[in-house]
């Protein structure tokens, strides 16, 4: 609730009194239908209900702030209004029904008047959510390129920003993988929590959210909920490969060699669950020919030089690893050809996923046509984990 009060102060605080306004209108109406349909025999007054509006108005306040049931409603879709509408009401209503029950004696209150106080509110907090929203929306003035928060990490920062700049989005907020410390980069606030993004994307009415040279397995399930529940996809900015700087450290005797460090999520985008390496090939020897679908890769030559042929389905580029401190981020959907340069060259492996043969595209054929379908739609994604 602290980040929905951040990122959309007066707006959720509006959300907060337009509840308290409706708990109150759907008092009087049910007073009102109660005193019409029972008046002669009628012994319960505005005053002893008052007391029960009280403790119903505490309730509304604590069901809210425990339950969250204000979270992201200015975005949230008609299925999650409603839950959260029985949700907000039916849990209001059982406390209301414990403390009624504890300590006051069953004469003092209108069981009917509340149960129908109850019902109005129910189908008004649904109604006027719904049309409140519209109208905050209408009002807000849209500002005049699409709004971005980008998630990415350190070492694609500047350019992820450069690249969505240069398509004119207006970058927001930025999301970093194990981020840095700064609060601030290039002027643009870093949010470090899943739950934070979230908020801001509804509270800021965000447009988009693009991800740059991540895994999208590095996006949590909460993440991928709190969007599909506001109705927005997951766009991609192009990223298919990248060489990257290996942390190395050497020593003042050349004999001593040298220490090459990786370090999951800090330099590569990616949780690794597999690695592997091959040994003993003989210079001028091909493997590879495939792409995988699925499968981020970092590749590394510790010793020797292999070329790596890299194809997207368009043009063809060669990167030579021929140092330790050298690395391939590679990322799915390109087909790679491997030429050892040097006998004996050594090429390591790390891979976000279990070896899995259907994952692999082995004919250049269907390599293309998937190439192809890939980069059509390769802007939007439509994160599934739970499939
Ligand atoms: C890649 C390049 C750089 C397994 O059983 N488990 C594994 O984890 C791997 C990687 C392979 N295998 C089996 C599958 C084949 O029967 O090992 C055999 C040789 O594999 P493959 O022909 O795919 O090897 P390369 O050198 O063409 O490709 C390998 C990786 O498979 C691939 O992911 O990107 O290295």
């Amino acid at each position: 609730m602290k980040d929905e009060i951040y990122y959309g102060r007066i707006k959720y605080l509006s959300f907060v009194l337009l509840d308290f306004l409706l708990l109150l209108t759907s008092n009087y109406l049910a007073f009102q239908v109660y005193i019409f349909q029972y008046k002669p025999e009628n012994e319960y007054t505005l005053n002893k209900h008052i007391f029960v509006v009280i403790i119903m108005a505490v309730i509304d306040f604590f069901i809210t702030a425990v339950f969250n049931t204000l979270e992201r409603v200015l975005r949230r879709r008609k299925k999650k209004e409603l839950y959260e509408g029985i949700k907000h009401v039916g849990y209001s209503y059982i406390t209301l029904a414990v403390i009624l029950f504890l300590f006051r004696k069953s004469t003092d209150y209108s069981r009917l008047t509340i149960t129908l106080a109850y019902l109005i509110y129910f189908v008004l907090f649904i109604g006027v959510h719904i049309i409140w929203k519209y109208i905050l929306k209408k009002f807000i003035q849209k500002p005049a390129r699409k709004t971005v928060l980008l998630m990415t990490m350190d070492g694609f920062l500047n350019e992820g920003i450069q690249r969505l700049q240069e398509q004119d989005f207006d970058v927001r907020y930025i999301y970093l993988l194990k981020n840095s410390k700064a609060d601030i980069v290039e002027g643009i606030p870093v949010i470090k929590k899943w739950e934070r993004a979230a908020s801001a994307i509804c509270w800021d009415l965000i447009d988009r959210v693009y991800i740059y040279g991540l895994d999208h397995k590095m996006v949590p399930q909460y993440m991928i909920n709190a969007c599909r529940e506001m109705g927005l996809k997951f766009n991609l900015v192009d990223f298919t490969y990248r060489i990257i700087n290996i942390k190395t450290i050497g020593h003042d005797d050349p004999g001593f060699g040298i220490l090459s460090t990786l370090e999951e999520k800090r330099d590569i985008p990616f949780s690794i669950r597999r690695v592997y390496w091959i040994t003993e090939t003989e210079a001028e020897f091909h493997r590879g020919y495939h792409a995988h679908k699925l499968n981020c890769q970092l590749l590394f030559c510790p010793y020797g030089v292999i070329d790596l042929i890299l194809d997207d389905g368009t043009t063809r580029n060669t990167v030579t690893l021929d140092r330790p401190d050298k690395g391939l981020l590679l990322m799915p959907g390109i087909w790679r050809e491997m030429v050892w340069k040097k006998s004996g060259s050594v090429l390591c492996v790390l891979a976000s996923g279990y070896y899995d043969p259907k994952e692999y595209i082995r004919n250049y054929d269907e390599f293309l046509e998937y190439s192809r379908k890939y980069r059509a739609g390769s802007d939007k994604v439509n994160l599934n984990k739970s499939s």
